[in-house]
């Protein structure tokens, strides 16, 4: 038997304040009669009654609900405009055990995120989206939605939505029923108690499809907003009953039959191509390298980054591995942020680097005050420049490239160079990993010659020069 509770009662899922502003803790910021505050309440209420607090990942969007992380206490992630269905993917299939909820307004899901959704829906991906049709841009002011409604005035529309000039209003649920992916799709209204109560119910059986692993599950809300609509509460609630619901009826659109519909069964986990070695041991220490790697586009910055990944993932760490660089081939700026960790890496972005590899001059002036205290850096030049002297940081400078043309032949083997250096102060990757490495990322035999050179060279000029 469920549990009763008074439905008067803060959800458990909420937070027991809202911290945001420190004199008005027990509100929102929403207006009042906005639908945004009743929907939480019914998506709170929901995770409470499924038992689901400790999995439930609140996918926020921008818009007026872009603070919803403030409320939700279940794991939140706020993400840039229209791309929650792009990170709910990725967050699902990282942890399938999740549940995860997409929130989004009709302004980031009808028009900039467009094309996310429609491709979630289409490879049904398993999580849940609520989607708060309140035709119109609510944060910025009031402009018109794809969703705004023939004649409705805003204010990109003062004279009223003209199919002439904007077009039809989009029917989102009706384009995601064209679809052979989702699993369940529904539109339900605010329009009054009796609706909210059938809300309450859809967004819950939106919630139970993605917990059975039906596949996407959707529902549309419309949804008021008094305050840009100009109406009190009450005349926009009933706009919402009398006028939205003519263009956009309700029901469940889709609740596909479990049975005649495959389930998305998970990939299996990565396995190393055959042939490779197995997985070496992890470490006994835990191991967190957060590595930036720095220089001008054309020196190996990236292919040095992605070495060191996949040389950690060879070793058994897990690894991240993210590009930065601008639009010139050659001698623009690059970098990559890597992650060599023995725990699950959060956060592929490096912000503060406990090992800076900087190829170039520039790339050392940018990044050395970034540096954690106590970490390495690691410096292509005769020495760090005397304005650049950090006391709380470990600095190896050694002339690389000139190392990677006198023992290597090339100075794109200056990257090389850099690697062995690193490798032989930091002992931070088992030398087999780094083979395997090199063998996986660098296809001709001649380069692999040249690089093998440039690495031994570089270790050899660390032990001689500054191992102490
Ligand atoms: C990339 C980008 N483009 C535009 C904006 C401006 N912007 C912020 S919210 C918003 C639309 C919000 O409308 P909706 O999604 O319907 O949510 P509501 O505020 O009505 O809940 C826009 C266009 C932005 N923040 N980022
Ligand atoms: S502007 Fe509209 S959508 Fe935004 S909080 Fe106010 S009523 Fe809600």
């Amino acid at each position: 038997m469920p549990e009763y509770r008074p439905v008067q009662e803060r959800s458990r899922s909420f937070f027991p304040l809202f911290e945001r502003k420190p004199d008005n803790q027990n509100a929102t910021h929403y207006c009042p009669g906005c639908g945004h505050g009743i929907v939480h309440k019914l998506i709170a209420r929901a995770i409470d009654d499924l038992g689901i607090q400790d999995r439930a990942i609140l996918i926020s969007p921008v818009g007026c609900s872009v603070f919803a992380y403030f409320y939700f206490d279940t794991g939140n992630v706020q993400v840039a405009h229209g791309r929650a269905p792009a990170v709910a993917t990725a967050i699902k299939r990282a942890r399938p055990d999740a549940i995860v909820i997409s929130y989004q307004g009709d302004g980031d899901l009808a028009a900039i995120g467009t094309a996310e959704i429609l491709h979630a829906a289409a490879r049904d991906e398993n999580f849940t989206t609520i989607f708060i049709n309140n035709a119109i841009y609510g944060m910025t002011g009031g402009q018109l939605a794809p969703t705004s409604m023939v004649g409705q005035k805003s204010t990109t529309t003062p004279a009223g939505r003209s199919i002439w000039n904007e077009g039809y209003p989009l029917h989102v649920c009706e384009v995601l029923n064209t679809l052979d992916g989702p699993a369940y799709i529904e539109r339900v209204a605010l329009g009054d108690n009796k609706m909210i109560l059938y809300a309450a119910k859809a967004i819950r059986a939106a919630i139970q499809a993605q917990m059975d692993r039906r596949g996407f599950s959707f529902v549309e809300v419309l949804s008021p907003c008094p305050t840009v609509w100009g109406k009190d509460p009450v005349a926009a609630q009933q706009w919402v009953r009398d006028e939205m619901t003519k263009v956009y009826p309700l029901g469940v659109i889709r609740d596909r039959d479990p049975w005649t519909h495959p389930i998305p069964v998970p990939p299996p986990p990565f396995a190393f191509p055959s042939g490779a070695p197995p997985l070496l041991a992890k470490p006994d220490e835990p191991v967190d390298y957060r590595i930036k790697v720095a220089g001008f586009g054309g020196q190996g910055v990236l292919l040095l980054g992605e070495l060191l990944a996949e040389a950690g993932l060879q070793a058994g760490l897990s690894v991240s591995w993210l590009p930065s660089y601008g639009p010139e081939m050659r001698s623009g700026t690059s970098h990559c942020h890597v992650r060599l960790s023995s725990e699950e890496v959060d956060s592929p972005l490096v912000t503060n680097p406990n090992v800076l590899i900087a190829l170039n001059e520039p790339s050392l002036r940018k990044f050395l005050h970034t540096v954690e205290p106590g970490g390495w850096v690691f410096f292509n030049g005769d020495a760090i420049p005397a304005d650049c002297a950090r006391a709380d940081v470990r600095a190896v400078a050694l002339p690389m490239t000139s190392l990677a043309v006198q023992t290597a032949g090339d100075a794109k083997a200056t990257n090389m160079v850099m690697l062995g250096v690193v490798q032989q102060a930091l002992h931070l990757l088992p030398a087999a990993a780094v083979d395997q490495a090199m063998h996986s990322l660098i296809h001709s035999e001649r380069w692999l010659a040249i690089d093998h050179m440039a690495l031994n060279a570089g270790s050899h000029r660390y032990q001689e020069r500054c191992h102490v």
